[in-house]
């Protein structure tokens, strides 16, 4: 807990420090390479690029993650590239990924659009000697040579469906909002919950009516949280397992005081004026795990890639700066390929939701 305390602070000032010393909020448009910052180097990275691709540009937890990649890559002594495309398609991140290898950059981090679409421009990437990893949204095994995953998968899952359950009292109609139809992370987590609820009949009596597309844009999904509304009037829980569907989704529930209620994975620092046991509140309880460690366990799997200390395979392991639960260990993600896991999910409720909206 000391360390989880520790981590926390740390991560504060981090982010305090981010928005002093750097600008990570450059569109996939403008080719921006971040200076490394001199006073905190060690020197191990020197002369190499490290590059960051996110879903898109305009998600407050894209940049959480980019505030941690560039953080760690700066401590390195490395060179930073993020880029954020315009839009969560796999087309977006295909020409940036074409951009990053002419640029030759040493490695390549994304969160992908899409399990497959990627495959032959990351390959080619690979095949031009770029170290190629994911972190947050994963593609298949063939085209990553490691995963930085926030949490384990079936642990979400299991978090969301027991929230769905609880809120609902055990019954009754509920719906997900998600991200785009293609995310990887979205889709693991959603076939997750379908798992547990189809294979347990603790869940028997919850009733899945629709799975809504916000693709993570604000309006998308507060369009798609009215036609929900409007579809299902005995909707009792909407679940959005991505940080822009849930805010949207709680500013509809809020404003109409609907009798809606709604859970998911949400950042704190927007969501606390919604999270409440009262009527007056939409979203009683959610969870997430802390963007900017995502981030940084991004820039660390990237730099041990580019030195050598790992090749992507299960079983080895690498430091990860001051992280908490440095050194960390790959392990096989049930896919074919491998992962790190950061940690568990944690859950953000009316008692330290002051506390943490603050952080992240
Ligand atoms: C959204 C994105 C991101 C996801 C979070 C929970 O911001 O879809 O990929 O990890 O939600």
């Amino acid at each position: 807990m000391k360390k989880k305390v520790l981590s926390v602070l740390l991560c504060a000032a981090m982010a305090a420090g981010m928005l002093a010393g750097c600008g990570g909020d450059d569109k996939a448009s403008t080719d921006d390479a971040n200076k490394p910052a001199a006073s905190d180097a060690d020197g191990s990275a020197a002369g190499k690029k490290f590059a960051l691709v996110t879903k898109s540009a305009g998600n407050p937890y894209n940049e959480k993650e980019a505030e941690g990649f560039q953080q760690a890559i700066e401590s390195i002594g490395g060179e930073c590239i993020i880029k954020h495309p315009e839009s969560a398609t796999a087309d977006a991140q295909v020409s940036v990924i074409q951009s990053l290898i002419s640029q030759g950059v040493d490695s390549i981090c994304i969160a992908a659009n899409d399990e497959n679409a990627l495959q032959a421009a990351l390959e080619d990437a690979m095949a031009a000697g770029i170290k190629v990893s994911c972190l947050d949204s994963k593609t298949n095994a063939a085209s990553r040579m490691t995963f930085a995953n926030q949490a384990g998968t079936t642990e979400i899952g299991q978090a969301l469906m027991d929230a769905v359950y609880d809120i609902a009292g055990g019954e009754g109609d509920w719906a997900i909002l998600s991200a785009t139809s293609q995310a990887t992370n979205q889709n693991a987590w959603i076939d997750a919950m379908k798992d547990i609820m189809e294979n347990d009949s603790k869940y028997a009596n919850l009733n899945l009516v629709e799975v809504a597309y916000g693709d993570d844009e604000p309006v998308k999904s507060t369009d798609q949280t009215q036609a929900l509304l409007s579809k299902y009037p005995n909707l009792k829980v909407i679940c959005a397992p991505t940080t822009v569907g849930i805010a949207a989704a709680a500013k509809v529930l809020q404003d109409q005081s609907s009798a809606v209620k709604l859970t998911g994975l949400g950042l704190p620092s927007e969501m606390a004026e919604y999270i409440g046991d009262d009527d007056a509140h939409s979203c009683p309880y959610m969870f997430l795990w802390n963007p900017i460690d995502v981030g940084r366990l991004g820039a660390y799997i990237s730099a041990a890639l580019v030195d050598g200390t790992i090749t992507g395979a299960a079983g080895e392991t690498f430091e990860a700066g001051d992280m908490p639960n440095s050194p960390y260990t790959i392990v096989d993600a049930g896919d074919g390929g491998t992962e790190v896991i950061l940690g568990a999910p944690f859950k953000f409720d009316p008692t330290n939701i002051e506390e943490w909206k603050t952080v992240y």
